[in-house]
């Protein structure tokens, strides 16, 4: 069969890095917030190993920021999530889910404290611009919701902070995990923060400007070289391995943070002027009906087609995303799982495919590979 090709047109929006993206051989795209993410360059495989040992750098331009700007700008964040701001520093950076009144997910992005009227939502794939302006419109809210034109750029892998140092110089050694600082190329400010959507270490920068933007792209490779920089993008294996959650794969409005494993997030008894939190802790109260779980099943390396995991020979759960693991001689999964039969599974499933059934384990995320132990050995 021949494959589909993507159709990209202005709604299918490029970015600034797209022409360099396409040299540096990128072969398959997803669209996230209408908008052009790259999913492969070699092979997953290969991009995997380049993250885990060297640098890469990652046009995440899909990664859009939601500007909030004006007097209310914070009132409104704090409206649209549940985790607590109030004690927000001035170069803070907060993992954040935001919820509607029912708690269901709506996105979970990274929420940014740029000035004390300003603040940047860099989220996940829905439209929260939406969301955030028919709050702001209804509440009548002192507040501008816009999209700026701001396009990040991820710098990730064990030599990034090596990278960013000869790029920004030592100062990058001094920014702390979710914490930015605004550094100068070509005279030119930007946001740099150490994040990412890997556990490999790294950084984002925020590009404001097009044209900068593609001579630091440029800059990076040149500066580069010698530590073995490459292209890469968010990596399907590395993000099961390190439970990253992927918002529309594992998380959608179906379900809410606690659901999700978010709770750390969810700050429901300090009397928050938040939408969601007379839900979510009436939720708690109650208990969860599923949670995502992660799955193992040591020794499975072909990837299956389908994959159901059941309990006492029943359907127990939905896998939400998988991979074999490059890692592990195994294949891992999330899956939200009916939370009774979490307790009469007592970490024991079975998992149906069309290769036949395989025993397989039901782990609390992110995975704890040391406490998973000998079943699951290193390739
Ligand atoms: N970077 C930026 N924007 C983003 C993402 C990103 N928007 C969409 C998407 N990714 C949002 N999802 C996540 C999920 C997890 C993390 C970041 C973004 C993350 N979490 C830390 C962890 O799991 O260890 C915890 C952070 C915390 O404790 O606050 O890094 O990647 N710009």
């Amino acid at each position: 069969m021949p494959i589909p090709q993507l159709s990209v047109s202005r709604r299918t929006r490029s970015t600034p890095f797209t022409s360099r993206i396409a040299a540096g051989g990128v072969k398959a795209y997803t669209v996230y917030n209408h908008m052009l993410l790259p999913t492969v360059f070699r092979s997953v495989q290969e991009d995997y190993w380049h993250l885990c040992q060297h640098v890469q750098v990652w046009d995440v331009s899909a990664e859009r920021q939601v500007q909030l700007k004006g007097r209310d700008a914070a009132r409104l964040v704090q409206l649209m999530t549940p985790r607590d701001i109030s004690s927000a520093q001035d170069d803070q950076c907060f993992y954040m889910p935001l919820c509607d009144e029912n708690g269901s997910m709506i996105n979970d992005p990274i929420g940014i404290k740029v000035a004390d009227d300003t603040w940047w939502l860099s989220i996940a794939d829905s439209d929260v611009k939406l969301w955030a302006k028919g709050l702001a419109t209804g509440l009548r809210l002192d507040v501008e919701v816009t999209e700026p034109d701001v396009w990040p750029v991820a710098v990730q892998g064990p030599k990034a902070e090596a990278l960013m140092q000869r790029v920004f110089g030592d100062i990058v050694n001094d920014i702390r995990f979710f914490r930015y600082k605004r550094l100068a190329f070509m005279g030119h400010e930007m946001l740099v923060a150490r994040s990412g959507w890997s556990k490999q270490g790294g950084f984002e920068i925020y590009v404001n400007d097009a044209a900068i933007g593609q001579a630091l792209w440029d800059e990076l490779f040149v500066q580069g070289a010698d530590l073995n920089v490459g292209h890469g993008c968010p990596n399907g294996i590395e993000r099961i391995e390190s439970g990253l959650l992927s918002l529309g794969n594992d998380m959608d409005d179906s379900m809410t943070p606690l659901q999700c494993g978010l709770d750390k997030y969810c700050h429901l008894d300090r009397g928050l002027e938040s939408l969601s939190v007379a839900a979510l802790a009436k939720q708690k109260a109650e208990g969860v009906p599923s949670r995502l779980m992660g799955i193992v099943v040591p020794g499975m390396t072909q990837p299956p087609q389908t994959a159901h995991v059941l309990v006492d020979g029943l359907l127990a759960g939905e896998v939400t995303s998988h991979c074999v693991s490059a890692r592990y001689d195994g294949w891992l999964a999330f899956a939200l799982m009916d939370s009774s039969a979490i307790r009469t599974a007592q970490g024991a499933v079975s998992v149906h495919t069309e290769q036949g059934d395989f025993d397989g384990l039901c782990v609390e995320l992110p995975f704890d590979f040391n406490a998973i132990g000998d079943s699951l050995r290193l390739r």
